[in-house]
């Protein structure tokens, strides 16, 4: 008897504790198409018109990641290298067509059978059920802004609300229930905002509608030298739908939107959040149908009414960013939780004109990421090694205290985020490979490198071109400077370093998969489901 309290008292339930001490939660929050343009720790114009104050605030308690990226700029596919902290070749989702096999080795199964209580919940994206979390309650493919559909444990439920709010709602549920509970816990926090077709929240509706936000020098990009850059279909003021995407109205008096051809989104509003809708845009609507705008100014006028609704996204996901902290802090669970914020990809906000991402230009290769975690990580840093999605895994296996897998892809930024700088050995290039051709936007299928200054892509498929930069001179990727004879040099020790990255990466050899059918590999999966 003795002896049992003895253990009660002193090892057994040390242990116990010392197991929950020793080890972090983990909240991975990460939004949807969240450009860094966007997000005001990273300082661009931008976001200093509509900043993110909350995701700046675990920024500031700990470090932002100024050269993030991912390896290839798309929703499941980005997803599928987080979790599996491998390529898209590896892990085996490569375009959105693609099923993410779940039975496959994943973070979160490693925490799960570590004894961590997992779970997600929010945007999913990749077709198959999730495996290796307690508790899933997930949105339907893309997801709704309006009322959606969560599914969990098969069961579809319609909700009415606003996802950002509702995601955020079932996710401070969930905290709440393990808060107490003998293991730590991990929980993915996905929304789906700000993703096309930014639709905001009804409060914030107007909340940008007096501002001038600042054109991109290169909003009317023409693309000389950039074959694929001038093939694709993701120009504002041509691609975006002026009803779906822009939320224009047909004439004066009006609330009917002009072209949407996914009319079905919108048809969720209740009638009281339609009338609620309307008011926020009909007077903005009958100002721009009154006025008489040259082609220029309209495109210009396009421009100003994208980024006032994707701010106004962005705004709600900040503030239930903001929500997660202030509960974190109210529960004592700050300091011994660690905090990540990134987006599945970045995004263009006008810049070469465009929407949306898939090309290995900065602005969609990059993402942001900032890490809190008070305990281990001083607050207040900024890291410039290059990290990629790969490397989240293997990070909160380390810090979880977890054997990484020897196939795992990605490096564990464990002494990058505590320390600041980068060490010694850290990789000096990234790789980067997008499938999605043909698809939604027509981005020709790319691959390449980047160092700290160059980059060099190859575009190819229907396509055999390449494309070099010198980033340092040329930020914004205007200058495709391939055939200059003062970068030859450059531009043959980067084909070298390519050519180790894939190696590196077991890229299988350029001939089996440069004339890969996606879509019909989908379909024959498709037709193969429905036979069994
Ligand atoms: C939808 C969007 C596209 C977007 C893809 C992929 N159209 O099809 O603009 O590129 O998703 O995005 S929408 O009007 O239906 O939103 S991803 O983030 O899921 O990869
Ligand atoms: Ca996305």
């Amino acid at each position: 008897m003795k002896y049992i309290l003895y253990l009660l008292l002193t090892g057994f339930s040390a242990s116990i504790f010392a197991q929950k001490a020793d080890r972090p939660n983990i909240i991975f929050i990460m939004s949807d198409d969240h450009a860094l343009q966007a997000v005001s720790a990273y300082g661009h114009e931008v976001s200093k018109i509509s900043p993110t104050p909350n995701i700046d605030r675990i920024a500031n308690e700990g470090i932002k990641f100024d050269q993030s990226f991912v390896t290839n700029s798309l929703c499941g596919p980005s997803r599928a290298t987080m979790l599996t902290g491998k390529y898209s070749h590896k892990n085996g989702f490569r375009a959105n067509t693609d099923k993410f096999d779940s039975s496959q080795q994943t973070w979160i199964s490693l925490l799960h059978d570590a004894g961590y209580t997992t779970g997600v919940i929010g945007k999913w994206h990749l077709k198959s059920t999730p495996k290796g979390f307690d508790h899933w309650n997930i949105l339907n493919d893309q997801g709704e802004y309006y009322n959606p559909d969560f599914i969990s444990n098969g069961d579809t439920t319609y909700v009415e609300g606003y996802t950002t709010d509702l995601v955020t709602d079932y996710s401070l549920d969930w905290i709440k229930e393990q808060k107490d509970a003998d293991k730590p816990f991990a929980l993915l926090i996905h929304h789906k905002a700000p993703h096309r077709n930014w639709m905001p929240p009804i409060r914030y509706a107007n909340e940008f509608d007096n501002v001038e936000f600042p054109v991109p020098d290169n909003y009317f990009d023409d693309y000389e030298g950039r074959q694929a850059a001038s093939e694709q279909e993701m120009v504002v003021y041509k691609d975006a739908q002026e009803g779906h995407d822009l939320k224009m109205s047909v004439a004066v008096g009006s609330d009917e939107w002009r072209k949407d051809i996914w009319p079905h989104l919108f048809d969720r509003l209740t009638d009281v959040q339609k009338e609620a809708w309307f008011k926020a845009y009909r007077a903005k609507n009958d100002k721009m149908n009154a006025s008489q705008m040259t082609e220029k100014e309209m495109a210009l006028w396009k421009y100003q009414r994208y980024l006032q609704d994707y701010c106004a996204t962005v705004k709600a996901v900040d503030e239930n960013v903001g929500r997660v902290l202030d509960y974190l802090d109210e529960q004592g669970l700050t300091e011994n939780t660690i905090v990540v914020y990134t987006s599945d990809q970045g995004f263009y906000l006008g810049e070469h004109g465009w929407f949306d991402k898939r090309f290995m230009y900065e602005e969609s290769f990059k993402t942001p990421l900032v890490m809190r975690y008070p305990k281990a990580i001083k607050a207040g840093n900024t890291a410039q090694a290059m990290v990629q999605n790969i490397d989240y895994g293997p990070t909160f296996l380390d810090y979880a205290g977890v054997t990484i897998p020897e196939d795992m892809q990605g490096k564990s930024l464990k002494t990058v985020a505590e320390k600041g700088k980068t060490p010694k050995d850290w990789r000096k290039s990234v790789y980067y490979h997008y499938y999605e051709y043909p698809g939604f936007h027509m981005v020709k299928r790319q691959y390449g490198v980047r160092t700290d200054r160059y980059k060099l892509i190859h575009f190819y498929n229907n396509i055999d071109t390449y494309e070099f930069y010198d980033l340092k001179k040329d930020p914004s990727e205007m200058n495709n400077l391939i055939d200059a004879p003062e970068y030859q040099d450059e531009i043959a020790s980067l084909r070298e370093e390519l050519a180790r990255l894939m190696k590196e990466a077991e890229e299988p050899p350029y001939e089996s998969w440069k004339n890969t059918d996606y879509r019909k590999e989908a379909r024959m999966r498709r037709l193969k489901e429905k036979k069994m």
